[in-house]
């Protein structure tokens, strides 16, 4: 870290966001900013019924070539996507549909005009013929259900998967004298990333290559995926995402309508484009959370967990997504439900539910945001029920730090961490002991407060074994990065994780810059260009700055001890006796910077020996952490709420958010990501829910009944850190991509019900909305 101390720009530093200058002047190239000559737009015709046979579908006349429909695009390969696990139910999804519809807004047929106006006009005189069918709307019913009409009719059920685990809960169940069950529903949500999806197709001529420009989050997983979906060699395909409006998961997974662009551009050797409006993304793509948990607490007379007994389902929508699947939610949910807690009885069973909704897609958290609910507010309840303070119940509950690493009881391997520790720093801010003050001098009409407490993990950077137990063994644990010295010395970073908003053009700058000493304004990172960068399976999993980030130190290492050597040559002493710091070989008696170096191997070599030129200044590094099953990112949110019973209107007064995402690259990109999902997490807990009707019509399609959080409904947060380096990773970091998003409901419905607690009324269901709060209220006024 000396090169930080030298020029603040290395690991620890500030440094403001090098993509801020182009986006704060409007200047990001974002698909839709794209021109191109003779490029057509499409839009597509979706399904207007949930589920239902497809009896015709009618191309208006004189509209050749215009309108396509899943028969034109009898080359494209349906949609499978499938895990190991045993009890896996898979699914074919067809690019436009075919045979059946299964959810509103299911592509049918696909519409090509000069643009989009004219493209929607076409797809309005498509007519179709359906016969609908019952829709299953509501998992929990359906899970135990056995008739049909099922949405794939040879499962013979609803059911995409379930999985049952137990240490033996049992034994505990008979003897544990504390017994609390709590039922509990996370909503539906829509990702709503500022940029939906957006798909730009051509041919090129020149390289005999489909380029297919997508905002997605895995470009190189995207090319293999159309690669085998068009029945092409993966050379003649290359995915570019330029700059991408934000993922949170949405963009880590195959769309449709990427191979339907791909088709098109392949078909008629044209350029061809699709841009996702709000309605299409809110009614037809980015659906995600939806779980139900029924949950029963063993604990002793003090509140101590002796076994947690949960029963999880995950409303799947209609499909698997492509590669995860639709199991990602249960599986990591039964895996990571017990949290940072040291109970040892445990017992989850998941049932992954098919619906008539659009499939399910990982979202910021995946899975984590629903079970550390549960957990908590099953915690603060198990307090309740011994009458004492949750968040001393809470903390004698939580893994020692000297218990590291801990085995959880869902199989989880966490590797470090000071949990309590974390809930006492927020402790710190939060004085709990005013709050019961207001509380016991509370006059009738004041507001009604409370306080609430979180304690979350967030699993990041996992790799092959932590993926394989979720029956997904395709992830390479190891990550690469190509690195390239210029004559000038200046440096080029290639990387094939994709940067949406992170900051990795920054954050992965100043850790080549901790290496090299290189200044970051000379650091150019390339991302998003399957030509252009090294195979890796993209951003997600709050990965990429733990997993590119090593690659990229051990690429800059590797190139370090190839210029020590040319240093040392020109130094006329011994590489040993070389030190790099600050950009500068330093020997015994002399100095010489890192660009000089680089000056002298391109453009003078024969000051070097034949066998230094041999070493080339570009150079792959791969990382893998020490361990694959995972780093633990882990913290502790605090709220305190204040609710008015008379308008039923709930007002944040305070937020504390305590992180430990381990060693910080750059911490106003870690504080960015953490404010960034912690507004996504109370959208979770007060605004946002994609509701439908019970034929499955989608409720909202815009964003005035969609609702998000915006800057008016932002508490001001404070935000702490404890950094305890990860012992399994380049430079002790651990991801912080979703940790933000995963605690925020459960701390602010622990408060909520902290402040009802005096009646024994408790909120249990994402959204809390003033009709929800209304009833709730009306409880504890009645009680
Ligand atoms: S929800 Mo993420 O892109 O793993």
């Amino acid at each position: 870290m000396n090169a930080e101390a030298k020029t603040g720009q290395g690991i620890g530093a500030r440094v403001l966001r090098k993509e801020d200058a182009r986006h704060l002047h409007g200047r990001g190239r974002f698909i839709a900013d794209m021109k191109m000559a003779g490029l057509k737009e499409v839009a597509f015709l979706r399904s207007p019924v949930a589920h239902g046979l497809i009896r015709a579908v009618g191309k208006p006349a004189g509209a050749e070539g215009e309108v396509f429909t899943r028969a034109d695009l009898a080359r494209v390969k349906p949609i499978r996507s499938t895990i190991q696990l045993p009890t896996f139910n898979g699914s074919d999804q067809h690019p436009l549909a075919c045979g059946k519809v299964r959810f509103v807004g299911e592509p049918v047929a696909m519409c090509v005009a000069s643009g989009r106006a004219e493209a929607e006009d076409l797809a309005e005189q498509v007519t179709l013929d359906i016969d609908p069918l019952p829709a299953v709307v509501d998992a929990r019913a359906a899970r135990d259900d056995g008739a049909g009409p099922f949405l794939h009719d040879e499962w013979g059920s609803h059911l995409v998967l379930t999985t049952a685990l137990d240490t033996g809960i049992d034994e505990v169940a008979r003897t544990a004298p504390v017994k609390v069950t709590r039922s509990y529903h996370m909503a539906r949500q829509v990702m709503n990333p500022l940029e939906g999806k957006a798909v730009l197709a051509y041919w090129d001529d020149l390289k005999g290559q489909l380029v297919v420009y997508t905002s997605t989050q895995v470009p190189h997983m995207i090319r293999t995926a159309i690669a085998e979906h068009l029945g092409l060699d993966q050379r003649e395909v290359r995915v570019v995402a330029p700059d991408v409006g934000g993922g949170f998961g949405y963009k880590c997974v195959l769309q449709a309508e990427e191979l339907c662009l791909a088709w098109l551009a392949l078909t008629f050797r044209a350029p061809f484009r699709w841009t996702e409006d709000r309605r299409e993304h809110l009614t037809s793509g980015a659906n995600c959370r939806e779980h139900v948990y029924e949950v029963t607490a063993y604990a002793d007379t003090q509140g101590r967990l002796l076994g947690i007994d949960a029963d999880i389902t995950v409303d799947a929508g209609a499909y698997s997504v492509w590669p995860f699947t639709a199991c990602l939610e249960g599986t990591m949910a039964a895996r990571q439900l017990p949290g940072p807690y040291a109970f040892r009885a445990y017992r989850a069973r998941t049932w992954t539910v098919a619906t008539n909704k659009p499939s399910i897609v990982p979202y910021r958290g995946v899975a984590r945001t629903g079970i550390c609910f549960a957990m908590e507010l099953t915690l603060d309840a198990v307090a309740r029920a011994v009458g004492r303070e949750p968040w001393q119940v809470r903390r004698e509950n939580l893994i020692a730090a000297e218990a590291m690493p801990f085995t959880s009881p869902g199989g989880a391997v966490y590797d470090i961490g000071n949990y309590a520790g974390s809930l006492d720093m927020a402790l710190g801010e939060i004085d709990v002991g005013a709050v019961r003050r207001r509380q016991a001098a509370r006059q009738a009409g004041e507001p009604l407060v409370g306080v609430g407490f979180a304690n979350f993990i967030e699993m990041t950077a996992h790799g092959t074994r932590a993926f394989a137990l979720a029956g997904l063994p395709f992830v390479p644990g190891a990550e690469p990065a190509a690195v390239r010295l210029t004559p000038d010395g200046g440096l080029e970073v290639r990387v094939g994780v994709q940067s949406h908003g992170q900051g990795m053009e920054t954050s992965l700058a100043q850790i080549a810059h901790e290496v090299l000493g290189i200044d970051v304004a000379r650091i150019a990172v390339v991302h998003g260009d399957t030509e252009l960068t090294p195979f890796s399976t993209g951003t997600y999993a709050s990965r990429s700055i733990t997993m590119a980030g090593g690659a990229v130190a051990e690429a800059c290492d590797q190139l370090a001890r190839r210029l020590a050597k040319a240093a040392a040559h020109l130094l006329q002493c011994a590489p040993e006796q070389v030190e790099l710091s600050a950009g500068l070989f330093r020997g015994p008696s002399g100095d010489i910077a890192v660009s000089e170096v680089a000056r002298i191997w391109y453009l003078k070599p024969e000051l070097l020996t034949p066998q230094m030129s041999l070493e080339s200044l570009e150079v792959t590094g791969m990382f893998r952490p020490k361990t694959d099953t995972g780093q633990y990112s882990y913290g502790t949110h605090g709220v305190v709420v204040a609710i008015d019973p008379a308008t039923a209107t709930l007002a944040i007064e305070d937020y504390v958010i305590v992180e430990d995402c381990g060693t910080r690259v750059n911490p106003l990109i870690v504080e960015g990501q953490t404010y960034g999902g912690a507004a996504q997490g109370i959208g979770t807990a007060l605004l946002e829910e994609m509701p439908f009707d019970g034929a499955g019509q989608p409720l909202a399609s815009t964003l005035a009944d969609y609702l998000m959080p915006g800057a008016a409904e932002m508490p001001p947060i404070r935000l702490r850190h404890l950094e305890i380096p990860s012992p399994n990773t380049r430079f002790g970091i651990k991801g912080v991509g979703e940790g933000g998003a995963i605690p925020p409901p459960a701390a602010i419905f622990n408060a909520v019900n902290d402040a009802l607690a005096s009646a024994g009324v408790e909120v249990s269901a994402t959204p809390l909305t003033p009709r929800r709060l209304f009833a709730a209220i009306a409880a504890w006024e009645a009680a």
